[in-house]
Order: structure tokens, then sequence, then C-alpha cells
């Protein structure tokens, strides 16, 4: 079984990233699975490079290669925002529904509802340059936050594919469509290119 390192203290993304990897085969290795809580400080201002500074300090400190990946949520009425400090916006450990409403606030009599989720995976190798690799879904913001399911801003995204919040779907309607789902398979056409010139 090939295994895929994965730089990111987040456990919803290693739950995903282990429910689209394990079934083709590949062993997904969190930073967790190392007992590893070092948070590693991200000063980029794009999905991209954050997601560059992640792969890479894994890749250095284990010197192997490592994957990261940096997403968040933008809406369109707040410019994009939070954007980049998805996870910081309004503190890093505020709960997920206080932070849901208070964008539903902010959102209240907005007609502007549109958003987009933004998922940008880094792949770094020693010794060569890192790839990165980028999944975006459209939605909107719903007028209320809806079920328990996925993770973060889920219950308050529409997904159009599925005209329910991500809060309501299961785990592979979300990753048939979510921009996590669509940056794996990109990463993973790499991946699997690349694995077999490691073996040669
Ligand atoms: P790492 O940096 O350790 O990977 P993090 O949670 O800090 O973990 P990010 O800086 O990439 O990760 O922040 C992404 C935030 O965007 C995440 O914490 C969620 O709040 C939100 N987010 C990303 N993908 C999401 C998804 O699929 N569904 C809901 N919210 C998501």
């Amino acid at each position: 079984m090939k295994r895929i390192l994965i730089v990111t203290s987040n456990a919803n993304k290693v739950k995903e990233f282990r429910e689209m990897l394990e079934p083709l085969g590949y062993e997904v290795v969190s930073l967790r699975d190392l007992h590893d809580d070092e948070d590693v400080p991200e000063y980029g201002t794009t999905f991209a490079e954050n997601a560059v500074i992640k792969a890479e300090h894994g890749m250095k400190k284990y010197g192997v290669p490592a994957v990261a990946d940096d997403s968040g949520l933008c809406i369109d009425a707040f410019d994009g925002g939070p954007g980049v400090q998805s996870a910081r916006f309004l503190g890093h450990d505020t709960p997920y529904s206080y932070k849901n409403q208070v964008i539903l606030e902010r959102l209240k009599g907005e007609t502007n509802r549109g958003a987009q989720f933004h998922c940008a995976i880094a792949f770094a190798v020693p010794g060569a340059q890192t790839k990165v690799f980028e999944g975006i879904l459209r939605g909107k913001i719903a007028d209320e936050a809806k079920g328990n399911g996925g993770f973060g801003y889920d219950p308050i995204f529409w997904y159009p594919q599925y005209g329910k919040t991500g809060g309501e779907l299961v785990p592979s309607e979300k990753n048939a469509v979510s921009h996590r789902g669509k940056a794996v398979r990109r990463f993973l056409e790499y991946f699997t290119e690349y694995s077999k010139t490691e073996k040669e």
C-alpha cells in the first residue's frame, strides 16, 4: 500500500482524505498519527501559498513526500472573506455553530448570497519543485444552518448539485462534488504517474 503523509491538524480533513484515498489503495498518515501537534504558521496570502508552506514544512521535517491542504470559504458579499482566514475567522477555537450564526446574521436581508469553497493541495517532494492542485465549488450561503454532516461551514453552505446544505450530505455525496474532492482527484492523477516513476 502506498503511504501519503498529510500535513494537517484538522481531523475532518484527514477523514475526507481517507474516505477518498483508502478505497484506491493508499494509506493516509496524518500528523496526529505521528503524535505531532505542531501548528504550522500560515503566512501566505493565497490558498496555494499556504498549502505550499505546510507541505514543504512537513516534507523537510520528515524527509518524505508530503501533502497539505489549505482551504476556506469565500463569500461574495464579504469581498471573498473569510477566505484564507476561514479557520481563524472570529477566533481559531470558536465553535462553528457560532461562526455560522454570525455569518447568517451579517447576511440577513442580503440578496447576494453567492459563495465558494476553495481548496489548494500542495505536494512537496525532497529535491523537486512543489506542485499545487486546486478545486473550487460554487454555491450559496443558505438562509439557515441545517444538518450535522461535513464540518466547519458545511451547515450553512448550500450545494447546488443537491439542493441541500453540506451538513445534510453523506460523505460520498460531498466528496463527489466538493472543492476538496476536485483537488484530490487532480492530485491523484499526478500522484499515480509519480508513483510509477518512483518505482523504476
Ligand atoms: P490545517 O491548517 O492544519 O490543515 P485548518 O483547519 O487550520 O487545518 P485551513 O487553514 O485550511 O485548515 O482552514 C480551513 C478552514 O476552512 C477549515 O477549518 C474550515 O473551517 C473551512 N473549510 C475548509 N474546507 C471545508 C469544507 O469542506 N467544509 C466546511 N468548511 C471547510
